[in-house]
C-alpha cells in the first residue's frame, strides 16, 4: 500500500472525529441489506476477522487511530497500538466491544504498528495472530492466546519463528488441520522476502511485470498453534490456461489481506488487489493450491484498503469489510457486513459496494 489516488466522497462523508471509548458499550445497527451501515461508530475499525465460535459471531478487527503520523508509501499512518474484540448474537443483533484484548506495550517484541488480525480456537484455547513491526521495523506475525474468545490475550514471548509480512488469516479444514495464509507487499514488505532473506530495498513490488506476481503465503499450524509445522509456501494463482498471474496484472494479482473458506469442498482464496482495490478470488482443489483465478466479487470502496472476511451462520454467507463512510479518511476506517450470495455453480456474486 498506499498511495492516495483513490479518496472518494471523502469531503461529502466527513462527519467528525469518534471518541475513543471504554470497555463493553454496545453499539445498535439498523441493518439494510442493500446499504450496510458501520458496525462500531465510536471507535475506528477495519480489516474484520470473523468467526463463529459456538454459535456466536465474533469480529478480530484492526483498531484505527489518528495517530498524527503523516501518510507515507509505507502506511506509515496506519499506526495502531491494540486491538478490541467484538460480539453479535446474530447478524441483526447489537455489536459489543469486550474492551482492549491486546495493547502493543505488552507485546514484549513489538515496535510499532498493530495490522489486521485473525482468531482461531482450538483445544479450549483462543488464538490472536497479529501483525506488528519488530523493534527493527521488520513486520512479523506474533500469536497471543486466552480462554475467552474476547480476550484479554497473552502474547507469547517472540514472534512465530519463521514468520515475516502481514495480514495472518487462520483457516481450519474439516479433518482439523490448520493453516496460516498471509503477506502483503509494498507497505506489508512481502516483497523484501523475495529472495528468502530480508532485503529492504524495494518499498512497492519487484517491478517485473513480465515475470510471476509475488505469492501470498500458506503454512501448515503446529498442533500446540504457536508455530509453523514445515516450510512456508507460495499461495500461486493461475489463469484459465494454468498460466501464473503476471506481476503487471494489477487487476488480478495478489496485494495483500487473504481470507479462506471452503465450500461444497472446494477452497475458495480470496485477497485485495491493493493499488486496483478489487476484492479477487481463486478456487482449488487443495488448501495449498494452485488457486484458479475466478474473478472479482467485490467492487472498490471508499477509502484506499479493501479487505474482508468471510463466514457462514445458519446456511448463509456473510462478508465483513470496511470502507470510510465515517471519516472519508484512508486511515479512520469502519467494518460493516452484507450478505455473500452464490451462483449454482458455486461462484460468488458480484458486489457493488
Ligand atoms: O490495516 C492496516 C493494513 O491495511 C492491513 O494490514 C491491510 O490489509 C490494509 O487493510
Amino acid at each position: 500500500m498506499f498511495i492516495s489516488t483513490k479518496i472518494s466522497l471523502a469531503a461529502l462523508m466527513l462527519i467528525g472525529g469518534a471518541v475513543e471509548t471504554g470497555i463493553c458499550q454496545t453499539t445498535a445497527t439498523k441493518r439494510d441489506p442493500a446499504n450496510p451501515k458501520p458496525l462500531v461508530t465510536d471507535i475506528y475499525t477495519a480489516d474484520p476477522s470473523a468467526h463463529v465460535f459456538n454459535g456466536k459471531i465474533y469480529i478480530y478487527p484492526s483498531h484505527d487511530i489518528e495517530a498524527n503520523v503523516p501518510q507515507d508509501d509505507e502506511g506509515g499512518h496506519f499506526n495502531m497500538r491494540d486491538y478490541h474484540v467484538f460480539s453479535m448474537d446474530n447478524i441483526n443483533g447489537k455489536v459489543t466491544d469486550h474492551g482492549v484484548a491486546l495493547d502493543v506495550k505488552d507485546v514484549p517484541w513489538a515496535g510499532r504498528q498493530m495490522w489486521a488480525p485473525d482468531a482461531a480456537y482450538k483445544n479450549g484455547t483462543y488464538y490472536l495472530y497479529f501483525p506488528v513491526k519488530d523493534k527493527e521495523d521488520i513486520f512479523r506475525i506474533g500469536v497471543a492466546t486466552s480462554k475467552s474468545p474476547t480476550g484479554p490475550f497473552k502474547a507469547e514471548p517472540a514472534p512465530i519463528p519463521g514468520s515475516y509480512s502481514i495480514d495472518p488469516a487462520v483457516f481450519t479444514d474439516t479433518d482439523g488441520k490448520t493453516y496460516m495464509y498471509f503477506g502483503g507487499i509494498w507497505g506489508g514488505q512481502l516483497q523484501r522476502w523475495h529472495t528468502g532473506k530480508y532485503d529492504k530495498s524495494s518499498n512497492t513490488d519487484l517491478k517485473k511485470d513480465n515475470e510471476p506476481a509475488l505469492s501470498a503465503k500458506v503454512v501448515r499450524m503446529s498442533k500446540d498453534m504457536l508455530t509453523f509445522d514445515e516450510p512456508v509456501k507460495d499461495v500461486t494463482i493461475v489463469d484459465k490456461d494454468g498460466k501464473p498471474l503476471l506481476g503487471g496484472d494489477h487487476d488480478r494479482r495478489f496485494f495483500e489481506g487473504a481470507w479462506m473458506h471452503k465450500y461444497k469442498d472446494k477452497y475458495y482464496f480470496s485477497y485485495s488487489t491493493g493499488d486496483t482495490h478489487f476484492l479477487a478470488y481463486a478456487t482449488s482443489n487443495s488448501p495449498y493450491g494452485p488457486f484458479t483465478y475466478q474473478g472479482t466479487f467485490m467492487k472498490p470502496v471508499t477509502g484506499w484498503t479493501t479487505h474482508h472476511s468471510i463466514i457462514e451462520l445458519n446456511g448463509k454467507w456473510y462478508i465483513f469489510y470496511h470502507d470510510v463512510e465515517l471519516t472519508g479518511q484512508t486511515h479512520l476506517r469502519n467494518i460493516k457486513v452484507r450478505e455473500l450470495k452464490r451462483k449454482a455453480d458455486g461462484s460468488i456474486e458480484l458486489i457493488t459496494p
